[in-house]
């Protein structure tokens, strides 16, 4: 790899890291301030902290690693021009100028509007402006990544796309067209609201065209890792793909079923149909199918793998699977959450069980589980290889090893705290407060062990983010010199040849278009027509000053 090359996909990976370390300090802050044994000075105000550790956990971390890992994944496979790199450079510092204008804004107080930042909390103009910075920065690098592909496409006719190519450029097709209503929200909605051209905003709108993004941005955040799942993880226990096709056809499907199901978001909302609430339920349950997908052949990979080592019995092919190799432990730790994970996601998606769990510290539970375990652990997994690979240095024993004491870390500290907000969520816990009593009631009583065990993980986790930070400055600046492997597996000798259809592009875009139409049309149809015009800005607790 050149080092011009090495050093733009670095260049994401270290914001990505940095942010990593930030919002830590953020969580951790939380989770004490929650305990009710901590109290923040009275100049840092809860929910811009809470604003900070979202939008920079869930939004800038995973933004930027996973564009990074992408154009590394592209370079290697399909190839990147210098032209195609110096754009790259281009989406790079517009994300990273958004990045720093949105930060700042919170940071000054004046965007306390949590990650999902839908009206009726307004934040102050930049906080939007720089919002939008960064989607137009990753839209750079979608048109980057598509075409590099074409430009290769065109070099070899006829032959099918290689694997994690496609893949990448699903991802970045779903994020695209995701993206476009965060963006009509943002430009059309909040910034001529926040600069006070307009008096009111439509905040079923907004939350509408918010979620019709939300939830595309969380498969935005899983596949990735299943990329790495599917054609990495293979090669790394020594194994091959199991089927080419079957990893095709689950990210054409996730294409199709993750935007029209924003709805399952606001199903206890007003103004909406509950007809077209449940249809998107059922959309919802068709996502499910891909991670089933999923699931099914890492099973199938670890069992092939380890019967063709030669070890029999029921389950005796699970010995053979590399246990001490944290580019593997990490990302398998990650695929364990999942089932729990997916399984409380069955939960929140099902309409009745909704309203049990809404906006109770419940989902918090889930996404800790799903993002910061699941996608997380496998980013750490990838982080071990990539990062000396793109340094020109190594992953040694000793780093390994401190690898997988992160990951005990992670484990220990998530599961703790997770399992604590699920708990304390069906009791009825809520989800975005800071400590209170509740007037001395007997039911927030009820919740206090639950907010000190939650305090307990997040303090091990934050242990966890400190040995990973370390880990990263060893692996970029002082590792010894060497070549790490960038490890990508090839399919299995008697899989069926993939067939061609599966690369019909037009059509997969023109399904999605399909499907995003007939759940969202007459939603938002009514949304304008029928919802009250405007609400006024909502001052109390969250304040705009
Ligand atoms: Fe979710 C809320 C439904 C998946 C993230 N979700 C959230 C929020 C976030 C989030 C951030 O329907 C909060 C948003 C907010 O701030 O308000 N979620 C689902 C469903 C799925 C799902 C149906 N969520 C995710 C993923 C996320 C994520 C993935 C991040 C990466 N979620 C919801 C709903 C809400 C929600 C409602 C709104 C709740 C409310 O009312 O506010 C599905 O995609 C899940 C399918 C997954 C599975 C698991 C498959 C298992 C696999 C692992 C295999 C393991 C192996 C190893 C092979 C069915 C693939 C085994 C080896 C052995 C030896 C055992």
């Amino acid at each position: 790899i050149s080092k011009k090359e090495a050093r733009l996909y670095l260049s994401f990976i270290v914001f990505a890291f940095v942010a990593l370390f930030i919002g830590g300090l953020m969580g951790l802050l939380q989770v004490l301030v929650r305990s009710g044994h901590f109290t923040l000075p009275s100049w840092i105000d809860y929910y811009s902290i809470l604003t900070v550790h979202g939008v920079v956990l869930g939004l800038v971390l995973t933004t930027f690693f996973i564009i990074g890992f992408q154009f590394a994944l592209m370079g290697k496979t399909v190839g990147i021009s210098d032209r195609q790199r110096r754009l790259g450079w281009l989406s790079f510092w517009v994300m990273a100028i958004g990045t720093i204008m949105a930060a700042i804004t919170i940071l000054a107080g004046r965007a306390a509007v949590l990650y999902t930042f839908y009206a009726p909390l307004q934040a102050h103009p930049a906080f939007y402006i720089g919002l939008a910075l960064v989607v137009v920065g990753s839209w750079i690098a979608c048109f980057v990544n598509w075409h590099q592909l074409a430009v290769w496409k065109k070099k070899h006719p006829g032959e099918k796309s290689p694997l994690l190519a496609f893949m990448v450029c699903i991802n970045m097709a779903m994020w695209f067209i995701a993206t476009l209503g965060v963006a009509a929200t943002v430009l059309l909605q909040f910034i001529p609201w926040s600069l006070g051209w307009t008096a009111t905003i439509n905040v079923l709108l907004s939350r509408t065209l918010f979620w019709y993004f939300g939830h595309p941005l969380v498969y935005f955040w899983l596949l990735p890792a299943y990329m790495a799942w599917y054609a990495i993880i293979p090669k790394i226990i020594g194994g091959k793909l199991f089927s080419d096709s079957l990893a095709r056809l689950s990210f054409i499907l996730f294409l199709f079923f993750s935007i029209p199901v924003g709805l399952h978001h606001q199903l206890t909302e007003p103004g909406l149909d509950s007809t077209w609430k449940f249809i998107q339920v059922v959309l919802t349950f068709m996502v499910v199918i891909p991670s089933l997908m999923t699931a099914f052949s890492m099973f199938a990979t670890f069992e092939i793998t380890g019967r063709k080592k030669g070890f029999g019995g029921l389950f005796g092919w699970l010995k053979h699977l590399p246990w001490k190799d944290v580019r593997f432990l990490a990302p398998f730790i990650g695929m364990l959450a999942f089932i729990p994970g997916g399984a409380g996601g069955l939960i929140n998606a099902s309409y009745q069980m909704n309203s049990l769990i809404h906006n109770t510290i419940w989902v918090t539970g889930h996404f800790h589980l799903t993002v910061a375990t699941t996608v997380v652990l496998t980013f750490f997994g990838i982080s071990y290889w990539l990062i000396p690979h793109l340094t020109g240095r190594t992953l040694t024993k000793s780093i390994n090893r401190l690898g997988i004491i992160q990951t005990i870390f992670w484990t220990v500290g998530m599961t703790i705290m997770s399992g604590a907000m699920h708990i304390q969520g069906l009791l009825g816990g809520p989800r975005r407060s800071s400590y209170s009593d509740y007037g001395g009631s007997e039911q927030a009583a009820e919740w206090g062990a639950y907010q000190m065990a939650q305090a307990v993980g997040g303090t091990i986790l934050f242990i966890g983010i400190i040995l990973m930070v370390y880990i990263f400055i060893k692996l970029a600046f002082f590792a010894p010199k060497g070549n790490e492997e960038f490890p990508i597996a090839e399919e299995e000798e008697n899989a069926e040849p993939t067939p061609m259809w599966l690369e019909n592009w037009k059509l997969w875009i023109a399904i999605t278009i399909a499907l995003i139409l007939f759940a969202y049309t007459i939603p938002i149809f009514d949304v304008i027509q029928n919802a009250p015009p405007g609400s006024p800005t909502f001052d109390w607790p969250i304040g705009n000053s």
